[in-house]
């Protein structure tokens, strides 16, 4: 039942091999259980191997896609970099959590999809809307709560939304959308409307009873979603190691005979090709996944999160293995893109980002009669 979407060697290393040499600890990782910067080393390696197996995957995709995945990363990352600067300059209000390093994820998982399929997520949810359809424009005024957001202002940050889209939130609690998404599979099965539902949640919510539970009735119902784990190892400013028994989440799916992978989620060919299998699974067979895809936030939990949990030197650890310099080495390497080329998507990326800016600016706020349309309690 169980799968390995990457070699052994590398979830072996992933796994056990950052808790082993304690000697090479600095003081405040050692006190969280953080990474070890031994893995400096490991993450360069790991980035040639990965490099050499996207070569392959990339010489069998079509050149048009690649362009897109890589346009669809390089735009979250500069969407998520410009958000950073004018949340400091007091533009966009309340809390804001960046998905800055995790974008091969979002990228490789939604644009697997058939546009009629459901995402549903967390908080950190900014370019996996984006991605999923909702313009940087909608989202850029859904920051900055005006009128011309995709929830009208009035979710903000933590609750784009579209149903227009099948987005379905953006939710503060954590694992609260792992019930929900369990539902949106169940409504597909029940009305068979052939949807599959992608359920994303941080390692943290693992530790919920939600996700045992909905682990559970997905097997037992056999519903067709497909549960992502973005195991980013931190919750907060709460290291995996201090909070969980194990380290293997992929695993847990087992207890409910559930099909799991592990997936390296820097190499966004990986992620494409372990969700697409999960896709088959769900849309053919009826059978629910889940996926650990392992990564790593490079800013903060949120805005206000000052970081003095971690070290300068594990958020370089893995910056060397960073998603968006390794899909552009491979790419250009299988001769799929240029300099010129990747020129050209900074460009273009820039230019989006900067027109959702004005739009953003220029877009009204929500009049008083907007106040209480569209509010359920
Ligand atoms: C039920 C619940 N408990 C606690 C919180 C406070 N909280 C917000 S985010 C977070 C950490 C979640 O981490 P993780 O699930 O790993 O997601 P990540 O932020 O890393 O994407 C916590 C504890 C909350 N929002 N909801
Ligand atoms: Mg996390």
């Amino acid at each position: 039942m169980a799968r390995s979407g990457t070699s052994r060697r590398t979830e072996a290393e992933v796994r056990n091999g950052s808790a082993g040499n304690a000697k090479k600890k600095s003081p405040k990782a050692r006190e969280n259980g953080s990474a070890d910067l031994s893995e400096v080393e490991l993450a360069k390696a790991e980035f040639q191997e990965r490099r050499n197996s996207q070569i392959e995957a990339i010489k069998k995709t079509d050149k048009k896609l690649l362009r897109e995945m890589l346009y669809q990363m390089v735009l979250g990352r500069r969407f998520e970099e410009k958000c950073a600067e004018v949340y400091r300059m007091g533009k966009i209000g309340g809390f804001c959590h960046l998905y800055i390093g995790q974008e091969a994820i979002a990228v490789g998982s939604i644009m697997a999809l058939e546009p009629d399929d459901m995402v549903i997520t967390s908080y950190r949810d900014h370019v996996q809307a984006m991605v999923k359809g909702i313009s940087p424009e909608a989202v850029m005024a859904e920051l900055y709560g005006k009128i011309g957001g995709c929830v009208k202002g009035k979710g903000g940050s933590m609750h784009m939304f579209s149903a227009e889209h099948q987005f379905y939130g953006g939710h503060g609690i954590v694992g609260g959308q792992i019930g929900v998404g369990t539902g949106m599979a169940y409504a597909a099965k029940y009305k068979g409307s052939g949807q599959v539902t992608l359920c994303f949640f941080g390692e943290a919510a693992v530790n919920q009873g939600i996700f045992h539970e909905s682990l559970n009735m997905a097997q037992l119902w056999k519903l067709p979603i497909i549960y992502i784990c973005e195991n980013n190892k931190y919750g907060m400013g709460t290291s995996q190691q201090r909070a969980m028994s194990t380290r293997n989440i992929a695993k847990k799916a087992e207890s409910y005979e559930m099909a799991n992978e592990f997936v390296d989620g820097m190499d966004v060919m990986a992620v494409r090709d372990a969700v697409q299998r999960a896709i088959e699974r769900a849309r053919k067979d009826g059978e629910p996944t889940l996926l650990e895809i392992r990564a790593y936030r490079y800013m903060g939990h949120s805005m206000s999160d000052p970081g003095n949990y971690r070290t300068r030197e594990e958020i370089a650890k893995y910056q060397e293995r960073d998603p968006i310099v390794l899909f552009k080495t491979s790419l250009k390497e299988a001769k799929v893109l240029t300099d010129k080329d990747f020129e050209k998507i900074e460009a273009e990326a820039a230019e989006v980002v900067e027109n959702a800016l004005k739009f953003a600016d220029e877009s009204p706020l929500p009049d008083e009669s907007e106040l209480l349309t569209d509010v359920f309690a």
